[in-house]
C-alpha cells in the first residue's frame, strides 16, 4: 500500500502535476507557529502569488483532519493562520496525526515527505531547522537535517535560523551528504543577515545552474535533498550585532522558562519577533518572498 492514499490535492495542484507543469511546495509551520496573525496569513498568500505570477503552481502543505493536503484552499490557509489548535508535525508525528485524523502544520521535514509523496521536487521556506546552540547538553538537532539526508526534495531557504549553531548545522549536513549551494553567495546566509562568517563549498549563480546540480544528484542515484541557500536581499537585511543581541536574549528567556523539544523553535521565533519590534518579522517576510521567486525559477528550470 502506498502513501499516496493519504494525500488530498487541490484542483490547481492536481492539474499542474497531471500536465507535468512546475510546482513548488510550501510549508505551513511558518504560518501556524512561525509568525503572528495577520502577517502570517498575508505572507502565505503573497508567497503563493509570487510563485503563480512566475507561471508556477504553489502547493502549501498541511495535515487537515488526517489528510495530507497538497495545496490549501483560502479557508484552510485562514484556519491554519488563526487557530490555536493546530499541532506541529515533523516526521515522527506524521503517522500519529494522520491515523488519529488530527490537524497539524508541517515542518520542513514533514513538508519534504509530503512533497516527495506528491511528486514535487522543489520546496521553499524561510530557514531550515538545524543543530541548536548548547546541543552538547540538550541533544537538540532538528529532524529537518535527517530528512534532507534521505528525501529527494530541493529546499530553497535563507540558510538556517540564526537561533541555531550554524557552524554545527553545516557540519551535520556535510556528514549526512547533503549538498549546500550558495545562491549567488559564497557564504552560508544567516537568515536575517546575509553573512554568517561561514563559507559554503559551492556557489550557483542562477536557477539553471541550481537545477543542473539537482538533476545530476538524482540522476546519479544519490538519495536525499539539496539546500539552496539564498541570502535575504541586502535592503532588508538586519545588522548582525543587533540580531545577535536579540537572539541571546531570547535564548536566555527560553532557558529560564524551561522550554524544550518541539516547542523551542516557535518560542524563540516569537520572542525574537517581540524583541525585534517588527524589524525581524519584516526581514523574515521579505526573505521568504525572495526565496519563493528563486524556488519558482528552479522548479521551472527543472521542467525545461
Ligand atoms: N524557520 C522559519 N520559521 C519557522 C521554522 C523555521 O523561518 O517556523 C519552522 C520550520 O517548519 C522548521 C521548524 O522545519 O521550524 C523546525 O523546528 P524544530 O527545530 O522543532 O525541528
Ligand atoms: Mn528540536
Amino acid at each position: 500500500m502506498s502513501g499516496e492514499r493519504y494525500l488530498d490535492f487541490s484542483k490547481e495542484v492536481k492539474a499542474a502535476l497531471e500536465q507535468d507543469r512546475p510546482v513548488v511546495a510550501l510549508e505551513s509551520t511558518i504560518i501556524a507557529h512561525g509568525m503572528p496573525y495577520p502577517e502570517n496569513l498575508e505572507v502565505a498568500r503573497e508567497v503563493e502569488n509570487i510563485i503563480r505570477e512566475y507561471g508556477v503552481v504553489p502547493a502549501t502543505i498541511a495535515i487537515i483532519g488526517g489528510k495530507i493536503k497538497i495545496g490549501l484552499t483560502k479557508k484552510e490557509l485562514e484556519f491554519l493562520a488563526t487557530s490555536k489548535e493546530v499541532l506541529k508535525a515533523s516526521r515522527r508525528d506524521l503517522s500519529i496525526i494522520i491515523a488519529k485524523r488530527l490537524t497539524a502544520s508541517t515542518t520542513v521535514a514533514a513538508t519534504m515527505v509530503g512533497a516527495y509523496l506528491a511528486g514535487i521536487q522543489v520546496f521553499v521556506t524561510g530557514g531550515i531547522g538545524g543543530v541548536h546552540r548548547g546541543v552538547e547538553k540538550t541533544f537538540d538537532v532538528s529532524a529537518d537535517l535527517q530528512e534532507l539526508a534521505r528525501t529527494p526534495v530541493a529546499v530553497v531557504c535563507s540558510g538556517a535560523k540564526a537561533i541555531l549553531d550554524l557552524c554545527l548545522t553545516l557540519e551535520y549536513l556535510e556528514t549526512m551528504g547533503v549538498p549546500v549551494l550558495g545562491f549567488g553567495t559564497e557564504e552560508f546566509p544567516a537568515f536575517y543577515c546575509r553573512e554568517s562568517g561561514l563559507k559554503v563549498d559551492y556557489t550557483v549563480n542562477n536557477a539553471a545552474e541550481a537545477a543542473e546540480v539537482i538533476r545530476t544528484k538524482w540522476d546519479l542515484g544519490l538519495k536525499g535533498g539539496i539546500v539552496i541557500a539564498n541570502p535575504i536581499p541586502g535592503k532588508f537585511a538586519l545588522p548582525k550585532d543587533y540580531m545577535d543581541r536579540i537572539i541571546e536574549e531570547s535564548l536566555k528567556e527560553a532557558e529560564k522558562a524551561g522550554i524544550k523539544g518541539k516547542a523551542l523553535t516557535p518560542f524563540l521565533l516569537n520572542k525574537i519577533n517581540e524583541l525585534g519590534e517588527g524589524k525581524s518579522l519584516k526581514a523574515n517576510i521579505e526573505l521568504v518572498k525572495n526565496n519563493a521567486l528563486v524556488g519558482a525559477k528552479i522548479a521551472y528550470e527543472l521542467k525545461s
